[in-house]
């Protein structure tokens, strides 16, 4: 397969609620939408960036310029043998997973219609249905956010995250216990912490929380491991790790015991199965986590959590918990029993509603073809 060609698509969607970890606070997503045609077919990917390099240091603006300057010529009149790690054409460029992995999975999608599979029968999923979670951001009151952990478990979500910060964390998740004492729960503190809070961290041993995600530096291992030699509760990372070769080492290191798999962090949905295996194979749980993605990177996100080794509840919630209209049809739905539907249909398995991709796009341009 030839790629003819290549459109990127800058999104702003307003959120139906703001969104605040350690790093700021969101009202809006800004994303970039990978749009790839090849022999009559159309793919779709989502580089799910954000405005601010708060996250990772990747932007809107940075992954435009990779994917348009980089990557984009260098699939100019390349023959892709078979669906596969499409990134490995990309090695030349260090860094920037999300870019390179918005256009490996609209690729993937191409490959996923041409053979008329899914995704996840693409990536050899097995699961007809995903549980999944809901990650709950800071409040402005304790109150407000106990509201919404209420209605996040009255809708059937396996389990709760919530956002902790310095002076938003043990008192925060001591109310959340009292109320909800046998909640399936989890914090993520989005690197907000350093190995001389381990005192303070080791506070969060009382309250049986499942795992804490990314206590501390957004590159480090060393220290993660030094930290889950002090504390209970098992460590799980996030940032840390960039791509497979990051997830063994911090295997190796003893750096976590969990790994939210997070197919944009690492680079695309084949770095992300890999990571997967390895996970498998030295026995270490992992959940697919997110990055508000609108419904064409939940979709692929859906598809990976097929995966066998999928065996926690991830991040991936209802269009509905994000947008008032999502850019795909049927929206993404969580059932009473806290789970999504794994799609059968050929490619995504929703119809992407091109016109709604036309009403929040800022900007719209052709860097293949
Ligand atoms: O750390 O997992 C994170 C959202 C944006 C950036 C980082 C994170 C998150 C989430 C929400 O926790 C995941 C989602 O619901 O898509
Ligand atoms: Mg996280």
């Amino acid at each position: 397969m030839k790629i003819e060609r290549l459109d990127l698509l800058h999104l702003k969607m307003p959120l139906v609620h703001h969104f605040e970890t350690s790093f700021g606070r969101v009202s809006d997503k800004e994303t970039i939408i990978v749009r790839a045609e090849s022999g009559g077919l159309v793919g779709w990917g989502e580089a799910p960036v954000a405005a601010s390099p708060g996250y990772s240091y990747e932007t809107v603006q940075t992954a435009w310029h990779v994917m348009r300057d980089f990557l984009a010529p260098r699939l100019k009149g390349v023959e892709i043998a078979r669906a596969g790690p499409i990134a490995e054409f990309f090695s030349f460029v260090r860094g920037h997973p999300m870019a390179k992995a918005g256009i490996e999975m609209a690729i993937l999608d191409l490959f996923a219609r041409q053979e008329r599979k899914s995704l996840s029968a693409m990536l050899g999923g097995t699961r007809l249905a995903i549980p999944t979670g809901v990650s709950l951001g800071i409040e402005d009151r304790v109150e407000d956010l106990l509201g919404r952990v209420d209605q996040a478990a009255a809708q059937g979500y396996q389990r709760i995250k919530v956002k902790i910060r310095p002076r938003w964390d043990v008192d925060v998740i001591a109310a959340i216990r009292k109320r909800f004492p046998s909640l399936p729960l989890m914090a993520d503190a989005n690197a907000a912490y350093s190995l001389a809070d381990a005192a303070h961290l080791r506070k969060l041993d009382d309250f049986n929380l499942m795992m804490i995600e990314q206590p501390l530096d957004h590159d480090d291992l060393l220290d993660h491991a030094r930290l889950q030699a002090m504390i209970r509760t098992p460590i799980c990372l996030d940032e840390s790790i960039k791509s497979y070769e990051d997830g063994r080492r911090a295997i190796e290191a003893n750096a976590c015991k969990v790994i939210n798999i997070k197919q944009a962090r690492v680079g695309g949905p084949f770095a992300a199965k890999a990571l997967h295996n390895v996970c498998a194979v030295k026995n270490v749980p992992v959940w697919c986590g997110g990055l508000l993605e609108t419904g064409i990177g939940r979709a692929h996100n859906i598809a990976l959590a097929s995966l066998p080794g999928f065996t926690l509840p991830g991040d991936i919630s209802a269009s509905s918990r994000y947008w008032q209209e999502d850019v795909i049809d049927p929206p993404v739905e969580v059932g009473a029993g806290g789970t999504i539907a794994v799609p059968r249909g050929p490619g995504l398995g929703y119809t992407v509603l091109e016109e709604r991709l036309q009403k929040y796009a800022l900007r719209r341009e052709t860097v293949l073809g």
